[in-house]
């Protein structure tokens, strides 16, 4: 039976006339509506149909799923979608992530975990080094290693899945602030980058500050992001415009750390907007924003649900009466369950991660059964889940309950 096309993106009406952000001069809106950048994602058929058969015995004990630390709602959401993927193949698997967000404490976990014989590890780091003895140690004892979300070493892990190009998220983070800044709309009828083009080319008002709320200073996620956010205002488009130095801050996907850096933000009052790349961070800022009523405006990597309150959540809501018009993310239950698809491939068929490789991934919710192969970047093997959503006005209102 077919299932339902997932519709990641409804139309919306265009808005004439928009509000400036900060003391930046506002340039009109685009007047037709924009290319998305959502993957259509087809329907398929029902996932019990078409899961691959039963794990062989060397699939036995537990699989653990490891995010950088508990309580980030973007590492359960990642988690359920693994473990469903996984349980409905009768796998049987652990949710296991240290309080803090350290190497030690995941370095520590992971000693615990190997000793007691785990069959996999998924896993999102939180720094590039500081794994080479631990990984070395399940590698020996013949445990497969994931990475998804925050790469680890190339030497250990088969392959990394990636949710998103990271020069695709590093762009349309730099885009999405320049275009918030400017007192523009998401554009519907044009990439994001064509706007900001045909906006800053008739832009003549102060260089435009961007800063930003990280993570952790050595996650590696995060920071290639910021790194493909730097190669965007390489471009020449930004020259003069754009300053090129990113104002960086980080609080370590912190609540309370995310706090004090957003308020820092506020009473340095040195830039327009924050893009926060955490879902922790941008909740944080949004908070802090909207509580003192600043000129700063946010956009990021955020969860809808987490994000409501300072989000516009209706097609009709101006967006600029929110800090946060738009940001974006992409579908993390779905990211989780690519990365049980790969574990399964590796215990069943002795998937290995390396290039041109492919698994076959079950139907999964809304997803179609669907084939990935592994691609080199770097020194690397990566799997390529997905690509990014923007979430607006538009569309909020279909993500609130489902991420
Ligand atoms: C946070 C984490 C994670 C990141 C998301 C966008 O929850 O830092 O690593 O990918 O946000």
């Amino acid at each position: 039976m077919m299932k339902k096309i997932l519709a990641l993106m409804l139309s919306v009406s265009m808005i004439a006339g928009l509000a400036a952000c900060g003391s930046k001069e506002t340039e009109a809106p685009a007047e037709e509506p924009a290319q998305t950048e959502a993957p259509a994602e087809t329907g398929g058929d029902d996932a019990e149909a078409e899961a691959p058969a039963a794990p062989a015995a060397n699939g036995s004990g537990k699989h653990v799923f490891m995010f950088k630390s508990t309580g980030n709602k973007f590492g359960d959401l990642m988690y359920e979608g693994y473990s469903e993927y996984m349980s409905a193949l009768g796998y049987e698997t652990e949710y296991k992530s240290p309080a803090e967000t350290t190497v030690a404490a995941q370095v520590q976990m992971l000693d615990e975990l190997i000793t007691q014989g785990v069959a996999s590890i998924v896993i999102s780091t939180n720094g590039d080094t500081g794994y080479d003895e631990i990984f070395q140690k399940a590698k020996d004892a013949g445990i497969p290693i994931v990475s998804i979300d925050s790469e680890a070493s190339v030497d250990y892990r088969l392959a990394h899945i990636n949710q998103a190009e990271v020069q695709d998220i590093g762009s349309y983070l730099v885009q999405a602030a320049v275009l918030i800044t400017l007192g523009v709309d998401y554009p519907e009828d044009k990439t994001m980058e064509e706007a900001v083009a045909e906006q800053l080319g008739s832009y003549s008002g102060d260089e435009i500050v961007l800063g930003v709320l990280s993570a952790g200073i050595d996650t590696p996620v995060q920071n290639s992001w910021i790194a493909a956010m730097e190669t965007e205002l390489a471009k020449d488009m930004y020259k003069g415009k754009v300053s090129p130095e990113l104002d960086k801050k980080y609080g370590n996907d912190d609540p309370v750390e995310s706090t004090t850096q957003a308020n820092a933000f506020v009473a340095e009052a040195k830039v327009d907007c924050i893009i926060s790349p955490t879902t922790v961070g941008i909740a944080a800022a949004g908070q802090v924003l909207k509580g003192a009523n600043s000129d700063i405006k946010l956009t990021g990597l955020g969860l809808p649900s987490e994000m409501q309150s300072f989000m516009p959540n209706k097609a009709d809501d101006d967006a600029f009466a929110s800090v946060c018009p738009y940001m974006m993310l992409w579908d993390v239950i779905h990211l989780g369950a690519v990365a049980g698809a790969a574990i399964d491939a590796a215990i069943t068929n002795g998937w290995a991660g390396t290039d041109g490789e492919t698994f076959t991934m079950a139907a999964f919710r809304d997803y179609a059964e669907e084939d990935y192969s592994v691609y080199t970047q770097g020194d690397g093997t990566f799997v390529l889940a997905g690509t990014p959503y923007i979430f607006y006005k538009g569309n909020m209102a279909e993500w609130i309950d489902k991420l």
